[in-house]
């Protein structure tokens, strides 16, 4: 008997899957994979149930004789191991991102004789609402807000990129990518950066966008997206606003708030000591933690501490003082910060802290030494990733060339062409 294999990434099943698996009984025994949480996270979405929830839900379809779980979405592990005859899919992996995955399976399975076969993909109305559902599920707060901790176990390293916008917040959403392994790719989730909220208003980064416009903002996001959120709290203010801050953020579904321990007139940290800025003493700090963790009413929300003791050139043996205060202050994380230009002082610190805390979440923001990978990041111990301001930083350039050419040529026709088609901007936005 020959064997049919499937790969689903999916928490509910439609009419889709099942007609998947109507045809693939009529060749043969019937393998389904269910994609793992780590692969599921880069390549689809974001699973609403676990990988043991979705095999039972497999097994129990008619037709189905077995299911595995498959590691791999290039689909190498299931296909060393099972070598099925026949890999069945919707066909609209034919284009689009997904369309080297299906070429990597066929010149895999072409190497022992095996096929593909590709099912005519079911548009229909009841397969479009249970999409639409799923996604509006991932967009609640209690979803939202728990993803970012199970993000940290599901992967390696969690991969985040600045939105400031409901716009910005749909790229990091939706761009995905084929990546140079082959594999698909795609960000975690976003950060709501202070320099990039208040650039975007035309304030300078000093705490001057007030918390209702920065909820605002996260609202903007909110609206349009399912992945989790980060805030950059900032100093996170006074500890008596801070409290009613955490629990505002908790409620609307940000997972995360980073604060900084800098007091006064803060400043954006890359101007570095060129500007005087005041760091907060180890008490103070640790109180102000404190007393966020204690207002918190979820288990999922956390509160990360940021040390500035790089930036101000205080020192690693102060950054590290600080880093073990404030974990038993209770932070969920420690993000270090630097503006050197290369990453040599954030593996010191990474290699310094994990020998004595192994489990406490690090974040990194590699803005200034911005040739180290992710990888190499996730090997020294770091967590969490943050792009902090590149989409900020890559749209101003382009907007203001294009108003100084239209002021020069006293007309439009000369930037056109270097500019998105009328017809695709009034598409870019769905409707529902
Ligand atoms: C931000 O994005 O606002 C940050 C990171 O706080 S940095 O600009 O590097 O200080
Ligand atoms: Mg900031």
């Amino acid at each position: 008997m020959k064997t049919v294999y499937t790969c689903f990434c999916t928490d509910v099943i439609h009419d889709g899957h099942l007609n998947i698996i109507n045809h693939m009984k009529k060749y043969g025994r019937v393998i389904v994979g269910c994609l793992s949480d780590k692969e599921m996270i880069r390549c689809t979405k974001f699973p609403i149930t676990s990988e043991q929830e979705r095999m039972a839900l497999y097994q129990d379809l008619d037709g189905v004789d077995q299911v595995v779980l498959q590691d791999d979405m290039l689909y190498n592990d299931v296909i060393e191991k099972i070598h099925p005859d026949y890999v069945v899919h919707g066909d609209n992996w034919k284009v689009g991102a997904e369309k080297s995955i299906r070429d990597h399976v066929e010149s895999m399975i072409a190497l022992y004789g095996g096929q593909i076969i590709d099912v005519p993909y079911t548009y229909s109305e009841s397969v479009k609402k249970v999409d639409q559902r799923l996604k509006e599920k991932l967009s609640m707060p209690e979803y939202r807000r728990k993803r970012l901790r199970q993000l940290i176990e599901m992967t390696p390293v969690v991969k985040v990129m600045e939105a400031h916008s409901g716009l910005t917040g749909l790229i990091v959403e939706k761009t995905v990518v084929d990546g140079n392994n082959g594999k698909l790719d795609q960000f975690d989730g976003m950060w709501v950066s202070s320099l990039c909220d208040s650039t975007d208003k035309g304030k300078p980064d000093i705490e001057l966008v007030d918390m209702t416009s920065r909820l605002r903002t996260i609202d903007d996001i909110m609206e349009v997206t399912t992945k989790p959120i980060i805030l950059d709290g900032d100093t996170g203010g006074l500890t008596e606003h801070f409290v009613y801050n955490v629990r505002t953020l908790e409620r609307m579904g940000v997972s995360a708030v980073i604060i900084e321990d800098k007091t006064g007139l803060k400043k954006n940290s890359l101007f570095g000591t060129e500007v005087v800025q005041t760091q907060d003493s180890i008490e103070n700090f640790s109180a102000k933690i404190a007393a966020g963790k204690k207002a918190q009413l979820s288990d999922d929300f956390m509160i990360i501490a940021r040390i500035e003791s790089l930036i101000l050139e205080r020192g690693m043996e102060d950054a590290l003082e600080r880093a073990f205060a404030f974990s038993a202050a209770g932070a969920d994380g420690i993000m270090i910060h630097s503006r050197k230009k290369n990453p040599a002082e954030i593996f010191e610190f990474c290699h310094k802290f994990r020998e004595e805390d192994k489990k406490t979440p690090i974040v990194v923001v590699p803005t200034s030494f911005n040739q180290v990978t992710e990888e190499e990041l996730a090997s020294r111990g770091v967590n969490i990733v943050i792009y902090a301001n590149q989409l900020m930083r890559a749209a101003f350039p382009v907007m203001q060339k294009t108003a100084e050419d239209i002021l020069k040529a006293h007309r439009a026709k000369e930037v056109d062409g270097k500019l998105m088609p009328f017809k695709d901007i009034i598409r870019l936005i769905d409707e529902l």
